[in-house]
């Protein structure tokens, strides 16, 4: 049973490997009808030639034109005329030579001779109305008094060329046009790899890598994710050996949610899954279901499962699935996304429509497992979530390894010390560190790159790009140095507060200036921890206030960040006194009344009221440390506007060292220790 069963299967593969896979249509004006490749420029190379060939068909037989006058005086005298047609419809007279008579007439046809057709007619002439014609004709006979009277015949002619002219081309331009706009229509709404013409909006724009196409990535080029490794490791192991799991009555997964924060290599992941399992992927995006037109999404979601059957085993891939799986709305009339909602149910049903056991795997990512509808996580969908996380100090050390590979580093380069001073970033951000840190080299002329090379890639990309240049005036200067002096002293002050690393006055990004901290990495926070980040966040403003007697509008950000921790701690962690263990938060994201709050006015009130005596009292504690330690604010300000850039042994040196020592203070050392002797070397060359 079991042979006949795998049998089929084996000889599928065979035949998949043999046979091309199916012809990506990449725009280009190709139409795929009945699988066959059809060039449109065909279309209209054949249009022209058949114009050309009308055109030269009706242009090299004409008649000469002549005069009544010649034909009178001449030919019906001589009796030389065989017979005249009269073409009614264009007022022509067409005129007919006898044969033995034709070389009276040479010198007449001239060099026009060859164009004339040897059976006529051979000459036309164009008349007033036939009635005159005849008229003349008539009196014309009698008064030559001819043998042999000739009637002239009557026709009508259509002039077929012109008739197409009129007709055809009108409507070949019309056609043009029309196809015209529908490509550019259906290449807007496609991404790269989309199929780009209109007859093809319901097939699914799925990217498909086969077994020999493209380069493979597998599992050793995902560093760092070990967990998710493992999880997802089972996913290969089903795909390879599916009687395994099978046998002892378990299902198979049909789908698998990949969750977490943008960067952190959900993309990669699946990649690498599909290069170890060595099957099919199809990899589309969410946002390729939509279209402009209606009903697409749902007839795309149906072509990908089925050529995703056909293909079995194989795997697909949806990246950022929050674009077609955000919940559906409750109010139909209200949400107006019906076509989202449509390709959604398409998925659902599909999802539950094939068998486990058909070796299809879905596998999808999102940053925003949240909004999903949670009809698409209940178990028999995607049954399965795999958090794919922010690196931790260990597996950024190797994905700092991966990234550094390819770079010259100098000798005796420290990666560890990399992965402790990049805390909170994601792969792509090391990536992008690596990657900055190499250009900031090259532009150096340097021939390895350094640890300082490092370290300016960091700053540039938490702080943005430097602008030295910015016209700061002299007043302005001192305000944002006393600003950042505030923060400094504060923080260093604070037992709780995270350690300081530098602060400097050089504009960054969208800031003038900014206090560097390195934030121990750490699960939790406690209420002292928190309280003391408002603090020393709220010492810029205390500072300013203090010195000058007038505050600015710089300090903005340094608010923002305060008003939201601090209703966060009231709202969400129950940490203030009146409001205690209550929460607020809502951790499914699914709330039915997401305009109103889940408490009431008084409570809100309450709440009002809680946030603003946390930050009144942390403003309060800033400033009575600033005011204590008034000599040392200054001192560092003065300091700061000398150098423009401090490290925490500048801090030491005015305030003495901290109370607390933390894994990260003592990193801060070695940090500062490499700036100091990096600046050191900058001054001895200038
Ligand atoms: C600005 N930015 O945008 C300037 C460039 C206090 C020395 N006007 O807290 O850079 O002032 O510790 C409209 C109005 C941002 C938009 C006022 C956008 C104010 C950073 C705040 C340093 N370091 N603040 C800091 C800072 C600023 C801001 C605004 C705005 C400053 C401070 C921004
Ligand atoms: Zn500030």
């Amino acid at each position: 049973m079991e042979n006949k069963n795998t049998n089929p299967e084996k000889d599928k593969k065979g035949t998949q490997k043999g046979s091309p896979s199916k012809p990506s249509n990449k725009g280009g004006g190709n139409f795929n009808i009945g699988g066959k490749k059809f060039n449109v420029y065909w279309i209209y190379i054949l249009i022209i030639l058949g114009i050309l060939a009308l055109n030269l068909f009706y242009s090299t037989k004409t008649p000469i034109e002549t005069t009544w006058q010649d034909v009178r005086v001449q030919m019906i005298k001589q009796g030389d005329i065989d017979k005249l047609v009269v073409v009614r419809n264009s007022g022509k007279v067409e005129v007919y030579i006898k044969e033995n008579s034709l070389n009276n007439y040479s010198n007449k046809l001239g060099q026009d001779a060859e164009k004339v057709d040897r059976h006529g007619p051979h000459f036309f002439f164009t008349i007033g109305s036939i009635d005159t014609f005849e008229r003349q004709l008539e009196e014309a006979q009698e008064e030559i008094g001819v043998s042999e009277r000739i009637s002239p015949v009557y026709e009508d002619r259509t002039n077929y060329f012109g008739e197409i002219f009129t007709w055809i081309f009108p409507i070949v331009i019309l056609i043009g046009i029309w196809l015209f706009i529908f490509k550019r229509i259906s290449k807007g709404g496609g991404g790269a790899g989309g199929a780009g013409n209109i007859f093809s909006v319901g097939k699914s724009k799925a990217q498909l890598f086969d077994k020999e196409s493209d380069p493979k990535t597998d599992f050793t080029e995902v560093a760092g994710l070990e967990e998710a490794k493992v999880e997802i490791m089972e996913i290969v192991d089903f795909l390879k050996s599916p009687k395994k799991y099978t046998d002892l009555g378990g299902k198979i997964p049909k789908g698998v949610l990949l969750v977490g924060p943008p960067g952190t290599g959900k993309t990669l992941l699946a990649k690498a899954v599909a290069g170890e399992a060595n099957v099919p992927f199809f990899s589309m995006s969410g946002s390729d279901f939509v279209e402009m037109f209606v009903g697409v999404g749902a007839s795309r979601v149906r072509d990908l499962f089925k050529q995703a059957k056909e293909k079995a085993p194989c795997i697909v891939f949806i990246d950022e699935i929050d674009a077609i799986g955000r919940a559906r709305g409750k109010n139909a009339n209200f949400s107006g996304n019906d076509e989202r909602e449509n390709t959604l149910n398409q998925l659902l049903t599909e999802m539950d429509g094939f068998a486990s056991n058909q070796g299809v795997i879905i596998l999808a990512a999102t940053n925003r497992a949240d909004i999903l509808d949670r009809a698409l996580m209940r178990a028999g969908r995607f049954d399965r979530q795999i958090h794919v996380e922010l690196p931790d100090y260990r597996e950024r050390k190797d994905i700092f390894k991966v990234h550094a590979k390819p770079l010259k580093l100098e000798k005796d380069f420290s990666i560890d010390f990399l992965a402790k001073q990049t805390p909170g970033f994601s792969g792509a951000d090391i990536a992008n560190v690596c990657n900055e840190a190499a250009l900031i080299a090259a532009r150096k002329n340097k021939e390895f790159v350094e640890k300082q090379d490092f370290l300016d890639a960091i700053d540039r990309i938490i702080g943005g790009l430097e602008k030295k240049n910015k016209i700061i005036s002299l007043e302005e200067k001192r305000t944002i140095a006393f600003h950042e002096s505030g923060h400094a002293t504060v923080s260093w002050l604070l037992e709780h507060a995270n350690p300081l690393l530098k602060v400097s006055i050089i504009p960054r990004g969208k800031s003038l200036g900014a206090a560097w901290y390195l934030p121990e990495e750490r699960q939790l926070t406690t209420t002292e921890q928190l309280l003391d980040e408002m603090s020393s966040l709220l010492g810029g403003r205390a500072s300013e206030e203090l010195v000058f007697g007038k505050i600015s509008t710089g300090a903005l950000n340094d608010l923002e960040k305060v008003s939201k921790q601090a209703y966060a701690m009231v709202a969400y962690f129950g940490m203030s006194n009146e409001i205690k263990n209550i929460s607020f938060y809502d951790s499914s994201g699914q709330n039915e009344y997401a305009f109103s709050k889940p408490y009431s006015e008084k409570t809100a009130e309450i709440i009002d009221n809680e946030v603003k005596l946390i930050i009144d009292s942390a403003y309060n504690r800033a400033k009575d440390i600033l005011k204590k330690n008034r000599d040392g604010l200054n001192q560092l300000a003065e300091l700061l506007l000398e150098r423009e850039v401090i490290f925490s042994e500048d801090l030491e040196k005015i305030f003495g060292p901290r109370k607390s020592h933390t894994r990260a203070e003592e990193l801060v050392k070695n940090i500062e220790e490499e700036e100091k002797k990096q600046e050191g070397e900058e001054s001895e060359k200038e």
